[in-house]
């Protein structure tokens, strides 16, 4: 049997991997080869993220992938979405920023006094975040100064191989590209003052970037082609997710959840705007019709702030277990309350929601979370339903909330329908699948891409109780 091995260079909030992923007849797997953090670093101007490390640790990830494996025959970007870097004479002009930092206040006030939610739902079909690409353009001073605006999976592509290309599914997220059309929407960007000449031409997933540049396949080891993938981390995770019918929902759960259907056409109505349901653009001109939630985050959050409390270290599956242990009723709050989404003293932040109810205990506290966070899953799905009208008959949890049992089962309770969970790795096996497709060493169409998941990764089934 032949096996084709490639290299997925996967992005998150909160870590980053390299993995090697070999595909063949009935097989699909990946092998880690390097592990690190990622978070929000504080400079004197705001939240940033440490791309120089970053950029290291890809670097050096990718030649130890080529050393264990000289088979490799291509590389593949996801990350996050919405944040990039400006690119002047090939290089860097600054450390990107944030999504979480909170300039953007005041670009969504400017942007929407030019062109008003409506309307940009109207042409981009994109949920109201602040942190929207627009909107940190709108006040980014030193756009000026730039040649091209790179998101971050390209920008890492263009370090690599010296070629600027903007792929489809991550470009969806910046609020410029037309929902309908695919293509950049110039005439919205001149309005907001935005030099449409910043934005690089589009490429789809499967498309070849470029061959790394001599310096850097001296590091890494070999000459190997960078291929475009679904760049966005929840288009790649969506490519994997197993669903087989379309009343399938996904939830692909990290940092964020990402909960919703994918569709064929968007659903650009009145209701979907006021829910601010998204359509972001999936492999194959699919549509993520999907909702934000904020996920993993306000655990992780919170671990984080009582680990600098007592200096020690938590861990994770003791506190789930834990949590799963406690018996009665624990309060909820909304998990999508904006007071949340900057980091900083999360478990004081939640406490305030929840006022005289707040669990005194960390179980009970981690158990309130898990409990608030499924139930904005619920709500998010009840309304991806109904909006799409479509009748759904279970949901596919995807990614790393796929491991955590509590909220499997709390999701399945409160919807009522059955949860299967996993892969947890749906978005490195995405880019694996997209790039493997493209050297010719996968089926062709998504639904047989999902059947291949769904053979080699089976779920595992959480009923309603
Ligand atoms: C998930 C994700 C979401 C996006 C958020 C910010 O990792 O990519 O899809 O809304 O991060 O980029």
């Amino acid at each position: 049997m032949t096996v084709t091995a490639v290299a997925a260079v996967d992005l998150g909030a909160t870590s980053g991997r390299v993995m090697i992923g070999r595909i063949g007849d009935d097989r699909l797997d990946l092998e880690l080869v390097a592990r690190f953090p990622n978070g929000p670093v504080e400079r004197e101007d705001g939240l940033h993220w440490d791309f120089g490390a970053l950029f290291e640790h890809v670097v050096a990830g990718l030649a130890e992938a080529v050393r264990r494996e000289p088979g490799i025959e291509s590389i593949g970007i996801d990350s996050w979405a919405v944040d990039y870097g400006l690119v002047g004479d090939g290089e860097l002009l600054a450390e990107p920023f944030h999504y979480r930092d909170d300039r953007t206040a005041r670009g969504v006030a400017e942007v929407h006094a030019e062109a008003p939610f409506a309307e940009l739902y109207r042409r981009n079909g994109l949920q109201f975040l602040p942190f929207n690409t627009l909107y940190q353009y709108r006040v980014d001073a030193r756009l000026a100064d730039a040649e091209t605006a790179l998101l971050i999976p390209d920008l890492i592509a263009f370090l690599l191989t010296g070629a600027a290309a903007a792929e489809r599914t991550n470009a969806s997220t910046t609020g410029l590209l037309g929902v309908e059309t695919g293509e950049w929407d110039t005439e919205l960007a001149d309005r907001l003052g935005i030099p449409s000449g910043i934005l690089p031409g589009l490429v789809d997933p499967g498309t070849t970037i470029g061959m790394l540049h001599a310096g850097l396949a001296a590091r890494i080891g070999r000459d190997l082609p960078v291929i475009a993938v679904g760049s966005h981390d929840t288009a790649s995770a969506v490519v994997a997710a197993p669903l087989s019918t379309p009343r399938s929902a996904y939830i692909s759960c990290g940092t964020w959840g990402l909960v919703g259907v994918e569709l064929t056409e968007p659903v650009l109505t009145d209701a979907a705007r006021q829910a601010n349901f998204t359509h972001e653009l999936g492999v194959d001109g699919r549509y993520r019709f999907l909702h934000n939630v904020t996920g993993l985050w306000l655990l992780s959050e919170t671990v984080r702030a009582w680990e600098a409390t007592d200096g020690s270290s938590i861990d994770l599956p003791e506190l789930l277990a834990a949590a799963s242990a406690v018996t009665g009723d624990v309060p909820t709050f909304d998990a999508n309350d904006p007071s949340l989404s900057a980091p900083g003293d999360m478990p004081a932040r939640i406490a305030t929601l929840l006022g005289s109810a707040a669990p005194a205990t960390r179980p009970a506290f981690a158990r309130s979370i898990v409990e608030s966070i499924a139930m904005a899953f619920a709500d998010a799905v009840q309304t991806a339903s109904a909006l799409s009208g479509r009748e759904l008959d279970c949901i596919h949890m995807v990614g790393g909330g796929s491991l955590n049992r509590l909220l499997c089962q709390a999701t399945a309770d409160r919807t009522g329908l059955p949860v299967l969970a996993g892969p947890v790795e749906a978005t490195a096996l995405g880019n694996v699948l997209v790039q493997a497709r493209a050297l010719g060493a996968a089926p062709a169409s998504l639904d047989e891409l999902r059947a291949l998941v769904a053979a080699t990764h089976a779920p595992e089934r959480f009923d309603p109780r």
